[in-house]
Protein backbone atom coordinates (compact mmCIF):
# COMPACT_ATOMS: atom_id res chain seq x y z
CA UNK A 1 0.00 0.00 0.00
CA UNK A 2 1.55 3.72 -1.57
CA UNK A 3 -0.27 5.49 1.81
CA UNK A 4 -0.32 9.25 2.04
CA UNK A 5 -1.40 11.64 5.21
CA UNK A 6 -2.91 14.74 4.49
CA UNK A 7 -3.42 17.12 6.98
CA UNK A 8 -6.28 20.14 6.32
CA UNK A 9 -5.45 23.04 8.45
CA UNK A 10 -7.94 24.21 11.10
CA UNK A 11 -7.14 28.21 9.42
CA UNK A 12 -7.82 26.80 6.33
CA UNK A 13 -11.22 24.97 6.59
CA UNK A 14 -12.59 26.94 9.39
CA UNK A 15 -12.98 31.49 9.72
CA UNK A 16 -10.43 31.87 12.56
CA UNK A 17 -11.56 34.97 13.64
CA UNK A 18 -15.20 34.19 14.14
CA UNK A 19 -15.84 31.02 16.82
CA UNK A 20 -17.55 27.53 15.79
CA UNK A 21 -17.42 29.09 12.08
CA UNK A 22 -16.60 27.47 8.83
CA UNK A 23 -14.74 28.20 5.95
CA UNK A 24 -17.89 26.75 3.70
CA UNK A 25 -15.60 27.96 0.73
CA UNK A 26 -12.35 26.82 1.04
CA UNK A 27 -13.56 23.62 2.75
CA UNK A 28 -15.67 23.33 -0.68
CA UNK A 29 -12.75 23.78 -2.45
CA UNK A 30 -10.14 21.19 -0.94
CA UNK A 31 -13.31 18.75 -0.74
CA UNK A 32 -13.93 19.31 -4.54
CA UNK A 33 -9.78 18.79 -5.41
CA UNK A 34 -10.04 15.32 -3.24
CA UNK A 35 -12.95 14.62 -4.73
CA UNK A 36 -11.37 14.69 -8.28
CA UNK A 37 -8.48 13.23 -7.33
CA UNK A 38 -9.67 10.05 -6.59
CA UNK A 39 -6.88 9.02 -4.02
CA UNK A 40 -6.48 5.39 -3.20
CA UNK A 41 -4.60 5.12 0.19
CA UNK A 42 -5.34 8.41 2.27
CA UNK A 43 -5.47 9.47 5.67
CA UNK A 44 -6.85 12.86 6.52
CA UNK A 45 -6.40 14.77 9.58
CA UNK A 46 -7.86 18.38 10.06
CA UNK A 47 -7.13 20.93 12.69
CA UNK A 48 -9.19 22.75 15.14
CA UNK A 49 -9.17 26.44 13.68
CA UNK A 50 -11.88 28.18 15.36
CA UNK A 51 -13.67 25.36 16.96
CA UNK A 52 -11.00 23.41 18.68
CA UNK A 53 -9.02 26.39 19.83
CA UNK A 54 -11.46 28.73 20.93
CA UNK A 55 -12.84 26.62 23.36
CA UNK A 56 -9.29 25.31 24.52
CA UNK A 57 -8.70 28.92 25.12
CA UNK A 58 -11.85 29.18 27.08
CA UNK A 59 -10.77 25.87 29.42
CA UNK A 60 -7.41 26.81 29.63
CA UNK A 61 -6.27 23.27 27.99
CA UNK A 62 -3.27 23.21 25.91
CA UNK A 63 -1.13 20.50 24.83
CA UNK A 64 0.81 20.68 28.00
CA UNK A 65 -1.47 22.37 30.77
CA UNK A 66 -4.53 19.79 31.87
CA UNK A 67 -8.26 20.16 33.04
CA UNK A 68 -10.16 17.59 35.15
CA UNK A 69 -13.33 19.72 34.52
CA UNK A 70 -16.04 17.52 32.17
CA UNK A 71 -17.14 20.98 30.60
CA UNK A 72 -13.95 21.29 29.02
CA UNK A 73 -14.33 18.04 28.27
CA UNK A 74 -17.56 18.10 26.33
CA UNK A 75 -16.94 21.72 24.86
CA UNK A 76 -13.58 20.87 23.44
CA UNK A 77 -14.27 17.45 21.93
CA UNK A 78 -17.98 18.10 21.27
CA UNK A 79 -16.54 21.30 19.11
CA UNK A 80 -14.11 19.21 17.35
CA UNK A 81 -17.02 16.31 16.28
CA UNK A 82 -19.17 18.98 15.23
CA UNK A 83 -16.44 20.29 12.94
CA UNK A 84 -15.31 16.81 12.03
CA UNK A 85 -19.18 15.88 10.97
CA UNK A 86 -18.88 19.23 8.50
CA UNK A 87 -15.29 17.92 6.75
CA UNK A 88 -17.21 14.27 6.66
CA UNK A 89 -20.55 15.32 4.91
CA UNK A 90 -18.54 17.22 2.38
CA UNK A 91 -16.69 14.82 1.39
CA UNK A 92 -19.59 12.31 1.18
CA UNK A 93 -21.48 15.15 -1.13
CA UNK A 94 -18.39 14.33 -3.38
CA UNK A 95 -18.40 10.62 -3.27
CA UNK A 96 -15.35 9.96 -0.93
CA UNK A 97 -16.01 7.62 1.10
CA UNK A 98 -14.90 9.28 5.02
CA UNK A 99 -15.12 7.95 7.89
CA UNK A 100 -14.81 9.52 11.80
CA UNK A 101 -11.46 8.58 13.70
CA UNK A 102 -12.01 10.53 17.12
CA UNK A 103 -8.42 10.63 19.00
CA UNK A 104 -10.23 10.93 22.43
CA UNK A 105 -11.84 7.51 22.31
CA UNK A 106 -8.26 5.55 21.66
CA UNK A 107 -5.08 7.99 22.21
CA UNK A 108 -3.40 8.74 25.51
CA UNK A 109 -0.37 10.85 27.00
CA UNK A 110 1.41 8.88 29.77
CA UNK A 111 3.15 11.27 32.33
CA UNK A 112 5.89 12.35 30.10
CA UNK A 113 3.16 13.74 27.78
CA UNK A 114 4.53 10.76 25.91
CA UNK A 115 1.84 10.21 22.71
CA UNK A 116 0.45 6.69 21.72
CA UNK A 117 -2.22 6.44 18.93
CA UNK A 118 -3.17 3.02 18.10
CA UNK A 119 -3.21 2.47 14.20
CA UNK A 120 -4.48 -0.79 14.07
CA UNK A 121 -8.11 0.01 12.71
CA UNK A 122 -7.04 2.98 10.78
CA UNK A 123 -5.47 0.67 8.76
CA UNK A 124 -7.71 -1.54 7.97
CA UNK A 125 -9.79 1.23 7.35
CA UNK A 126 -8.04 2.29 4.20
CA UNK A 127 -6.82 -1.51 3.44
CA UNK A 128 -10.94 -2.10 3.42
CA UNK A 129 -11.12 1.46 1.13
CA UNK A 130 -12.29 4.05 3.50
CA UNK A 131 -10.49 6.88 4.13
CA UNK A 132 -10.15 7.92 8.05
CA UNK A 133 -11.02 11.42 8.51
CA UNK A 134 -8.69 12.49 12.29
CA UNK A 135 -8.72 15.52 14.03
CA UNK A 136 -7.23 17.90 16.70
CA UNK A 137 -9.13 16.59 19.96
CA UNK A 138 -8.56 16.35 23.98
CA UNK A 139 -7.21 12.91 25.25
CA UNK A 140 -6.66 11.88 28.27
CA UNK A 141 -3.41 12.22 30.27
CA UNK A 142 -2.07 10.69 33.09
CA UNK A 143 -1.88 13.31 36.06
CA UNK A 144 -3.34 16.27 33.43
CA UNK A 145 -7.14 15.11 33.04
CA UNK A 146 -7.12 15.72 29.35
CA UNK A 147 -4.79 17.88 27.36
CA UNK A 148 -5.34 18.80 23.39
CA UNK A 149 -3.54 16.73 21.00
CA UNK A 150 -2.85 18.75 17.88
CA UNK A 151 -3.40 17.36 14.31
CA UNK A 152 0.70 17.68 13.22
CA UNK A 153 1.00 15.39 16.29
CA UNK A 154 -1.56 13.23 14.83
CA UNK A 155 0.01 13.41 11.45
CA UNK A 156 3.99 12.84 12.50
CA UNK A 157 2.25 9.99 14.69
CA UNK A 158 -0.10 8.12 12.04
CA UNK A 159 2.85 8.28 9.15
CA UNK A 160 5.25 6.60 11.32
CA UNK A 161 3.35 3.52 12.64
CA UNK A 162 1.56 3.42 9.12
CA UNK A 163 5.00 3.94 7.12
CA UNK A 164 3.44 6.41 5.26
CA UNK A 165 5.36 7.54 1.75
CA UNK A 166 3.71 10.87 1.26
CA UNK A 167 2.76 13.63 3.82
CA UNK A 168 1.17 16.70 3.11
CA UNK A 169 0.07 19.44 5.10
CA UNK A 170 -2.46 22.21 3.34
CA UNK A 171 -2.08 24.92 4.87
CA UNK A 172 -3.04 28.91 4.97
CA UNK A 173 0.37 29.68 3.49
CA UNK A 174 1.53 28.55 0.40
CA UNK A 175 4.92 27.25 1.27
CA UNK A 176 7.85 27.94 4.18
CA UNK A 177 8.52 31.42 3.28
CA UNK A 178 11.89 33.05 3.57
CA UNK A 179 12.55 36.42 4.37
CA UNK A 180 11.39 37.99 1.45
CA UNK A 181 8.17 36.24 1.29
CA UNK A 182 9.51 33.73 -1.03
CA UNK A 183 8.94 30.10 -1.04
CA UNK A 184 11.64 27.86 0.61
CA UNK A 185 11.32 24.88 -2.43
CA UNK A 186 13.27 22.54 0.47
CA UNK A 187 14.47 21.90 3.61
CA UNK A 188 16.86 19.33 4.12
CA UNK A 189 17.83 20.94 7.73
CA UNK A 190 16.60 23.10 10.07
CA UNK A 191 19.42 25.40 10.23
CA UNK A 192 18.50 26.46 7.04
CA UNK A 193 15.21 28.27 7.90
CA UNK A 194 16.26 29.16 11.30
CA UNK A 195 16.79 32.51 10.73
CA UNK A 196 13.20 33.17 9.50
CA UNK A 197 11.57 30.67 11.73
CA UNK A 198 13.27 31.36 14.74
CA UNK A 199 15.88 28.91 16.47
CA UNK A 200 13.32 27.59 19.27
CA UNK A 201 14.11 24.16 19.83
CA UNK A 202 10.53 23.84 19.65
CA UNK A 203 8.10 20.80 21.32
CA UNK A 204 5.85 23.74 20.46
CA UNK A 205 3.55 21.11 18.89
CA UNK A 206 -0.09 23.62 18.45
CA UNK A 207 0.69 24.47 14.42
CA UNK A 208 3.27 27.03 14.93
CA UNK A 209 5.89 26.45 11.17
CA UNK A 210 8.97 25.95 13.60
CA UNK A 211 7.71 22.86 15.54
CA UNK A 212 5.57 21.73 12.25
CA UNK A 213 9.23 21.89 10.42
CA UNK A 214 11.60 20.11 12.67
CA UNK A 215 9.47 17.26 13.41
CA UNK A 216 8.75 16.66 9.66
CA UNK A 217 12.78 16.84 9.30
CA UNK A 218 12.44 13.79 12.13
CA UNK A 219 10.14 11.59 9.93
CA UNK A 220 11.31 8.60 8.02
CA UNK A 221 8.96 10.01 4.57
CA UNK A 222 8.97 13.11 2.23
CA UNK A 223 6.90 16.03 3.45
CA UNK A 224 5.30 18.83 1.37
CA UNK A 225 3.46 22.26 2.93
CA UNK A 226 1.85 23.90 0.07
CA UNK A 227 -1.57 26.18 0.41
CA UNK A 228 -5.46 25.27 -0.35
CA UNK A 229 -4.75 25.81 -4.29
CA UNK A 230 -2.38 22.95 -4.36
CA UNK A 231 -4.06 20.03 -2.59
CA UNK A 232 -4.82 18.78 -6.63
CA UNK A 233 -1.26 19.14 -7.33
CA UNK A 234 -0.12 17.60 -4.39
CA UNK A 235 -2.40 14.67 -4.85
CA UNK A 236 -1.27 14.66 -8.32
CA UNK A 237 2.03 13.17 -7.16
CA UNK A 238 3.58 16.79 -7.53
CA UNK A 239 5.21 18.25 -4.84
CA UNK A 240 4.00 21.94 -4.43
CA UNK A 241 5.14 24.54 -1.87
CA UNK A 242 8.02 23.23 0.20
CA UNK A 243 9.18 19.75 0.48
CA UNK A 244 10.75 18.61 3.59
CA UNK A 245 12.92 15.53 3.93
CA UNK A 246 15.51 15.10 6.41
O1 LIG B 1 -5.33 22.87 15.07
C1 LIG B 1 -5.83 21.43 17.83
O2 LIG B 1 -5.41 20.90 16.61
P1 LIG B 1 -4.49 21.78 15.63
C2 LIG B 1 -7.18 20.89 18.24
O3 LIG B 1 -4.00 20.82 14.61
C3 LIG B 1 -7.78 21.54 19.43
O4 LIG B 1 -3.34 22.34 16.47
C4 LIG B 1 -8.76 20.74 20.17
C5 LIG B 1 -7.50 22.74 19.86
Amino acid sequence: MSLTVLKLGGSVITDKDRADTLDGETLGHVADALGEANADDLVLVHGGGSFGHHHANEHGVSTTTGSHDIDAVTDIHGAMKTLNEFVLSRLHDRGIAAVPVHPFSTAVRDANASLTLPTGHIETMVAEGFVPVLHGDVIAHEKEGVTVVSGDELVVSVASHLDADRVGFCSTVPGVLDENAEIVPEITAYEQVADVLGESESTDVTGGMAGKVRSLLELGAPASIFGPDDVSAFLGGETPGTRIDG
